[in-house]
């Protein structure tokens, strides 16, 4: 069997004019990153990498080790290739614009580099998810107001997943492709080609410990799932809850599901609890791009106009048929 690389599948999109070469080698250097992250989280305690770094992020969470490992070693990979404008981190307060040292490129990216990473320490799947915009035209320092745009102006998404295979799963808008690391050659190989979600699923993630603080519409939705056969929705559903986002999209990517973190009165003036541009929308462009849907049980997520680098949203996303149900509950009230 002919095993294609990503590399060879970068070239290939690119010969089809799905890519430009400036995109694609900041595709290829955020690859070699996760591979050495992917180094990084399988070494676990042997590299002395596990647990607190003694820091607080921007968001105000405690930062794992790792986290501060991942964002240093994205950054580090990124700066001084000549493809970016600028980068933003969910781990880091502002924007980080290329420095006078390097050469300046098109693209502006950002990247939650460790997504899950209260899971490292019991050894669970945990990732990274990144998103790229455009360099709005003419602008040769960015601030933070140039990265305010939807998510329908990403030109790629995607996500890496240290499980027990490193897997890399992206989209430049034309399907959704998986590969996976090859440890021993260093290289990730094509072995998911076109993703897809199918519309309708047996199988929904969600914090339920969270269910006294839910909306109204998402206890209904919740409460008629949890009735199967017997309930209005005359079949049995199955609850997986991974707390890596990345984990649980990628189950959903591989065999369906819905993934809902909604509003809850806890975090209300927050707006939610996963951050829009570096959680809700690379994964909505995924989730999108391989037939599902992705909204905050009001809105598309990948239509709103975003006012803040660190905005939190409600994420609703998955199975189309069940997204769209949980949004019309919200409708009716
Ligand atoms: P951490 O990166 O702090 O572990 O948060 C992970 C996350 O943002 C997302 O990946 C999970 O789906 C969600 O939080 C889990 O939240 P709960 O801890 O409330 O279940």
């Amino acid at each position: 069997m002919r095993r294609v690389t990503l590399t060879q599948f970068l070239i290939e999109q690119q010969r089809k004019g799905l890519m430009g070469a400036d995109l694609r080698l900041l595709i290829e250097v955020v690859a070699r990153a996760v591979k050495a992250i992917a180094v990084n989280v399988s070494k676990g305690a042997l590299a002395g990498v596990l647990g607190e770094a003694g820091s607080d992020n921007v968001q105000g969470e405690a930062q794992k080790k790792l986290d501060v490992i991942a964002n240093d070693i994205l950054i580090q990979a990124n700066e001084w290739g000549g493809h970016l404008a600028a980068m933003a981190s969910e781990e880091v307060e502002e924007i980080r614009p290329i420095s006078g040292d390097y050469p300046k490129g098109a693209y502006l990216l950002l990247f939650d580099p460790l997504d899950g990473s209260s899971n490292i320490d019991v050894n669970i799947s945990v990732g990274t998810i990144f998103s790229v915009l455009r360099c709005p035209e003419g602008v040769a320092t960015p601030t933070e107001a140039d990265f305010m745009q939807p998510g329908t102006a990403q030109v790629a998404s995607g996500y890496s997943v240290y499980g027990p295979s490193t897997q890399l799963v992206l989209t430049v808008g034309d399907g959704v492709h998986g590969f996976t690391l090859d440890r021993e050659m260093g290289s990730f190989i094509y072995t998911h080609p076109y993703m897809t979600i199918p519309e309708d699923t047996k199988e929904y993630a969600i914090n339920g410990s969270n269910e006294r603080f839910w909306e109204a519409p998402v206890q209904r939705y919740v409460r008629e799932l949890r009735d199967g056969k017997e309930g209005p929705r005359g079949k049995d559903f199955n609850t997986r809850w991974v707390a890596s986002m990345v984990a649980d999209v990628h189950r959903i990517l591989t065999r369906g599901g819905v993934f809902l973190y909604p509003l809850d009165s806890k975090m209300k003036d927050k707006g939610g609890k996963l951050r829009l541009m570096y959680e809700a929308n690379p994964m909505a462009m995924i989730v999108e791009a391989a037939g599902g849907a992705a909204t905050t049980g009001r809105e598309r997520i990948l239509d709103i106009q975003p006012t803040k680098l660190h905005q939190r949203v409600p994420v609703v996303l998955g199975s189309k048929n069940e997204v769209e149900l949980v949004t019309r509950y919200h409708q009716e009230g």
